[in-house]
C-alpha cells in the first residue's frame, strides 16, 4: 500500500492530523525513513536479503526480522510505529495491527479491522503536559524549601560544631577534675582507710571535717560526677549528629531527631529518619523494630534518594527486618506508603523537599511531533 495512500485514508476518516505528515511506507518510523526508499530495491534492516520495493508491505514476511512488514502483520517479529502526533511516538508488536484493539492513540494500527478507534492523542498530550507542569511546580517550590532547608542547616551544624569544640575541652577538664574528685571521695567514704595519695592527704589535711561535713561532701562530688556524665552524654551525642551524612549540602540535617507517621488500616509505622523504622499495631500490642539507620543506599548516580535501615527485629525462620525508604520530591515532609514486597524487607516512600532537584524549564521541552 502507497504512502500516499495512508494519507488519504487518514484524511477520509477525517482522524484530523494537523502535523505535517511526511509520506512513508505505513509502520515506518522517521529514523528509519532512509532505508525505505519509494521504487527502490528495499535490503532488510538486518541485511539478510534485498526486495524489490512492491514487497514492502504486501502482507507476506520476507525479511527474518520482520523489517519488510513495519506495517501489516505478516511478520510474528514485527513492528509498527504509531506517530502519535500530539502524544508520545510508541512501537508496539505487528500482531496488533488490526486486531480490532486501538493501541495506538492516533488510531493508525486499526485501519482495515472495523474497530472504530478515536483519536485521543491530543487528549492524552495535553493531560501529560498538564501533570508535568504540576510535577515541575512542586518541584520548584520544593527546591525553593530545600535552599532554606540547606541556609538552616549550615547555621545549625556550624552552631553545633563549634559547641561540640568547645564542650570536647571542658570535657577533658572536667574529666581530670572527676577523676581527682572520685578518688577523694572513695577515700572520703571509707575515713578508716590510711589516704595513701598525696592530694589525699593533702585535702584531709586541710579539712578536719564532721562526720555531716564529710557525707555532704561525698553527696556534692556525686551530684558533680551525675553533671558531668550528662555532659559526657550530651557531648557525645553532639558529635554523633554532626558526624552524620545529610546530604551534599547538609540539606537533610533538618530530620535528624524528627520522626514522621503513617496510619494504615491495621498498623502505625515511624520513620524516625537516620534513626529507626518502626511498626506497632493499631490497636494495642508491642512494637516491632523494622530496621535502624543503615545507610544511603540510591544508585551510584542518585545516592540520596533511598536510605537503608537494617538489623530490625527477626523474623520468623527468617532474616532481620530491614526497610528502605524512597524519597521523592514534594513541598512537604510525609510518608505515603508502606508495604512488604518480599517477606520482612519493608518498603516506605517518603515524599520531602531536600531530594527536589532543580526543575528544568519546561517550555523550551515542547516536542509534540518528537519521533523515536
Ligand atoms: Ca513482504
Ligand atoms: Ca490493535
Amino acid at each position: 500500500m502507497s504512502s500516499r495512500y495512508v494519507v488519504l485514508l487518514t484524511l477520509l476518516l477525517g482522524v484530523g492530523v494537523s502535523a505535517v505528515e511526511v509520506q512513508r511506507p505505513r509502520g515506518v518510523p522517521l529514523s528509519k525513513l532512509q532505508f525505505y526508499e519509494e521504487g527502490k530495491p528495499f535490503t532488510c534492516l538486518d541485511g539478510s536479503r534485498t526486495i524489490p520495493f512492491d514487497r514492502v508491505n504486501d502482507d507476506y514476511c520476507d525479511c527474518s526480522d520482520g523489517s519488510d512488514e513495519p506495517g501489516t502483520a505478516a511478520c510474528p517479529n514485527g513492528s509498527f510505529h504509531c506517530t502519535n502526533a500530539g502524544f508520545r511516538p510508541v512501537f508496539i508488536p505487528s500482531s496488533r495491527i488490526n486486531d480490532g484493539i486501538c493501541d495506538c492513540c492516533d488510531t493508525t494500527d486499526e485501519y482495515n479491522s472495523g474497530a472504530v478507534c478515536q483519536n485521543t492523542c491530543r487528549d492524552l498530550g495535553r493531560k501529560e503536559r498538564e501533570s508535568l507542569l504540576k510535577l515541575a511546580e512542586i518541584a520548584k517550590e520544593g527546591f525553593l524549601l530545600k535552599q532554606q532547608l540547606i541556609q538552616e542547616a549550615k547555621r545549625g551544624l556550624e552552631e553545633k560544631r563549634a559547641k561540640a569544640a568547645d564542650l570536647q575541652v571542658n570535657k577533658k577538664d572536667l574529666e581530670e577534675k572527676v577523676e581527682a574528685l572520685r578518688t577523694v571521695k572513695e577515700a572520703a567514704e571509707q575515713p578508716e582507710k590510711q589516704a595513701k595519695e598525696r592530694h589525699l592527704k593533702a585535702w584531709e589535711g586541710k579539712l578536719r571535717w564532721k562526720k555531716y561535713h564529710k557525707l555532704l561532701f561525698v553527696q556534692g562530688i556525686a551530684l558533680l560526677i551525675a553533671y558531668s556524665n550528662t555532659l559526657f552524654y550530651y557531648v557525645t551525642n553532639l558529635e554523633k549528629e554532626i558526624s552524620f551524612d545529610f546530604g551534599p549540602s547538609s540539606e537533610f540535617a533538618y530530620l535528624y531527631s524528627q520522626c514522621y507517621e503513617l496510619t494504615t488500616s491495621e498498623y502505625i509505622y515511624r520513620l524516625c529518619p537516620f534513626n529507626r523504622v518502626s511498626q506497632k499495631p493499631k490497636y494495642g500490642g508491642s512494637e516491632t523494630n523494622l530496621g535502624t539507620w543503615g545507610k544511603w543506599a540510591g544508585p551510584e548516580d542518585n545516592i540520596y534518594s533511598m536510605m537503608k535501615y537494617e538489623h530490625g527485629t527477626g523474623c520468623w525462620q527468617g532474616p532481620n527486618r530491614s526497610t528502605t525508604v524512597k524519597l521523592t520530591c514534594g513541598k512537604e515532609t510525609v510518608v505515603t506508603s508502606t508495604s512488604e514486597p518480599s517477606r520482612c524487607e519493608y518498603v516506605m516512600e517518603f515524599i520531602c523537599p531536600a531530594i527536589c532537584q532543580e526543575p528544568p524549564n519546561l517550555v523550551s521541552e515542547e516536542h509534540e511531533h518528537e519521533e523515536l
